[in-house]
């Protein structure tokens, strides 16, 4: 009797996808408060564009955070993470300040890189976030030159890169994978496929599926439900840890959407998709519901606790925007600083083109 009682308990259990992932409620409340932080970052950043506080472009991770949660978070503060254009909320996971990142998208002096780079060049060394980078998978040979350099130098960091579907199909990525691969690099290449590369389906530009990408060089691919932000967090948790010791470049698909535009000037649908498959998107595969849905239903999360998250969230970017709108525009003289690096006579590097001491001039 007892044991038909188990059977049958087993049998009408929900699935629980925190205890399968191996993951605490404590953590999934975390990803939780991250995601919404990097959903209201966002509409407070769409907002302040729309009324013209931020120029130029300005690319949102809206329907993506899960991304930037689940691959961020497993990382160590001492390892390296660079992307693409679309980096405002992985910069934050990072650990750069909401401020500092709204700073950046004002072009205030305040901003992660002093108001210089804008939306698609946020930096912060300290973070050991290495940028935000403009061309098309221009970031890939450079973070894998940051691999080199942990592997020269004998140190037990990893070197994450980002990058849109639409870069695997530029050279630099094909030859930094290679070179990745034949030294056996600490690097993981994530690519976020959100299926388009601005109005380009990546069906239409591509014959084989994404996961045969790194194949020619011998280097693992992986195939990750990037709305998952549990399934995310598990698998670069262990990835990470192989990566760390000795495993090698690794390629990871995350499978995504966004649910904007291109960038803020570019409408939500367009012709090259329709506004029913943006609206199934949202409905089916928001990252942020999708976990709502697992805490509430493990106990963890009430109505009332997730509107007290979503208000915080809420204030941490009002407060952003205050701080950047508030923030000085750069001195002209910075023009001048951080254009390029030079050796001086002690074989030191020093930037800005100004000698370190007297001596060294
Ligand atoms: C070398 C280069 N070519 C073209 C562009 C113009 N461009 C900017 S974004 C983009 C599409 C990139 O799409 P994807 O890599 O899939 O990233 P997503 O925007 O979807 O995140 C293009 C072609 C560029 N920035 N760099």
């Amino acid at each position: 009797m007892a044991e038909t009682k188990t059977k049958a308990k087993k049998s009408s259990k929900k699935s629980d996808p925190l205890a399968e992932h191996g993951i605490s409620e404590e953590l999934g409340l975390d990803l939780m408060r991250d995601m919404l932080l990097y959903r209201r970052f966002e509409e407070k950043a769409e907002e302040a564009y729309a009324i013209g506080k931020i120029g130029g472009f300005c690319h949102l991770h809206i329907g993506q955070e899960a991304g930037a949660a689940g691959s961020i978070k497993p990382l160590r503060p001492d390892d390296y993470v660079m992307s693409a254009y679309r980096e405002h909320t992985q910069a934050l996971a990072k650990g750069v300040s909401p401020n500092a990142v709204m700073a950046e998208l004002y072009g205030r002096a305040d901003g992660a890189s002093g108001g210089k780079g804008g939306s698609m060049h946020i930096f912060d060394a300290d973070c050991r976030f290495m940028g935000g980078h403009g061309i098309v998978g221009g970031q890939v040979p450079l973070a894998t030159g940051v691999a080199w350099k942990i592997k020269y130098r004998g140190e037990d960091t990893i070197s994450l890169v980002y990058m849109g579907d639409a870069a695997v199909n530029q050279g630099g990525f094909h030859e930094a994978l290679n070179m990745a691969a034949v030294w056996n690099l600490p690097a993981i290449y994530v690519v976020e496929n959100n299926e388009y590369g601005m109005g380009t389906a990546f069906s239409r530009v591509s014959r084989t599926d994404m996961s045969t990408k790194s194949a020619p060089y011998g280097i693992p691919a992986h195939t990750v439900d990037g709305q998952d932000v549990l399934a995310t967090y598990a698998f670069f948790r262990d990835l990470a840890d192989k990566v760390r010791h000795g495993a090698g470049p690794q390629f990871v698909e995350l499978q995504t959407y966004r649910f904007r535009g291109h960038s803020m000037s570019d409408p939500v649908s367009g012709t090259y998709r329709s506004v029913e498959e943006v609206e199934q998107a949202k409905e089916e595969r928001d990252p942020i519901a999708i976990l709502r849905d697992v805490l509430m239903d493990a106990g963890a999360l009430d109505q009332a606790a997730l509107e007290e998250m979503d208000a915080e969230a809420r204030q941490i970017s009002a407060e952003a925007a205050d701080f950047a709108d508030a923030s000085p525009l750069p001195d002209p003289s910075a023009l001048y600083q951080n254009v390029w690096a030079e050796i001086n006579p002690n074989g030191r590097l020093f930037f800005d083109g100004r000698p370190e001491s007297e001596e060294a001039s």
